[in-house]
């Protein structure tokens, strides 16, 4: 019987090391996230200090692949994966099992160890969780290249440039109300939200997290006096796309730890949508953009961004432009759009 159980504990401490390894690539070059990767790593090696406790000779003695009843048994659907998300998914799933299991079986032998291996079994649902929670809005807003701001605390104003933004290729449309009551904002919200989702166009809320998640938008935008990302974390529904604004490095740092989606850099040039903030220039969207390497977080460059301007922009490393009037104040905000997204992507190309 004791030799059963060293089976058990080394076939599953196998099966969860193989499962963390595809959590941490997912987080690693999916995600390109070094905060998850390293808790992803960290409890890989904390899974190996536990088993590490273990009589590592009896553990491989053990081990009897070619005897192992359960080899080349499958079921139905095993083994399909239609994209990554499904390996990541199904990578947790192993994790946690095969944790369960090794905490049950290595009881008989070893309780502290035991003890140690039932922690990261709850260690590994947070992760899972986290993951998600950061990854999904992430991966949804890696397609933006495109954001349009509409300022305005007139309903149909907002609905007429949401409709042609949206028609124009804007990738994210933010709804930016300032002075609008509760219960109309909540309603043009909930209208302009789903224009957005009509035209598979990303919708962010400017401020207003409850607005956001109530309306249902895919997310909302934070200034540095705003509630802080992790609050936000715990009203949201769904996974949450979550930005915040960023005037200078010394903000930017602080807001990468609180992981929100994507950050916004600028006023890179004056503007008088907001007016009494001097300009950082280019230099902060790429000092920006290199303290954002490995985060997995996402940016926006915004402020006084026109289509003659754009070019020095896009040079300076943005892949994602941000622009309120230079769409929103033209006679023709399709076209206004158009312009801009062009340029954009034929310097991505
Ligand atoms: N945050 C920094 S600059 C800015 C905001 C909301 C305004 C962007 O508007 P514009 O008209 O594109 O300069
Ligand atoms: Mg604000």
């Amino acid at each position: 019987m004791e030799q059963a159980v060293y089976r058990i504990i080394d076939a599953n401490f196998n099966r969860a090391r193989e499962a963390i390894r595809v959590v941490e690539d997912y987080c690693r070059f999916a995600l390109n996230s070094v905060p998850l990767t390293e808790r992803a790593k960290q409890l890989r090696h904390e899974l190996s200090a536990a088993v590490g406790k273990l009589d590592a000779g009896r553990l491989i003695t053990g081990r009897d692949t070619p005897g192992d009843v359960g080899v080349g048994r499958k079921v139905d659907n095993q083994l399909k994966r239609t994209d990554l998300r499904d390996s990541f998914t199904a990578g947790c799933k192993r994790l946690t099992e095969a944790l369960r299991t090794l905490a049950e079986v290595t009881q008989v032998i070893n309780p502290d160890a035991a003890e140690t291996i039932e922690k990261l079994r709850y260690d590994a649902y947070t992760l899972e969780k986290d993951i998600i929670v950061f990854g999904e809005p992430a991966e949804k807003f890696k397609q933006v290249r495109l954001y349009v701001i509409i300022t305005s605390n007139l309903p149909a104003d907002v609905i007429s440039l949401t409709h042609k933004c949206v028609a124009g290729g804007a990738d994210c449309i933010q709804l930016r109300a300032k002075n609008t009551e509760d219960d109309k904002l909540f309603a043009l919200a909930a209208e302009f939200v789903q224009i957005c989702k009509a035209g598979g166009v990303l919708s962010v809320i400017n401020d207003r997290a409850d607005i956001a998640v109530t309306a249902g938008a895919d997310g909302v935008h934070l200034g540095q006096n705003d509630l802080p990302v992790e609050q936000v974390r715990k009203l949201q529904l769904s996974p949450l796309i979550i930005g915040k604004s960023t005037h200078s490095l010394k903000e930017l740092e602080a807001t990468c730890e609180e992981m929100p989606t994507y950050v916004s850099l600028g006023p890179v040039f004056p503007t008088p949508t907001k007016p009494g903030i001097a300009a950082v220039g280019l230099d902060y969207v790429k000092q920006g953009l290199e303290k954002l390497v490995d985060t997995g977080i996402g940016h926006v460059a915004i402020g006084g961004i026109t289509p003659e301007n754009v070019q020095e922009v896009l040079e300076a490393g943005a892949g994602c432009i941000s622009v309120c009037s230079a769409v929103t104040e033209t006679r023709d905000p399709t076209a206004a759009c158009r312009a801009l997204k062009d340029k954009i992507t034929a310097f991505r190309k």
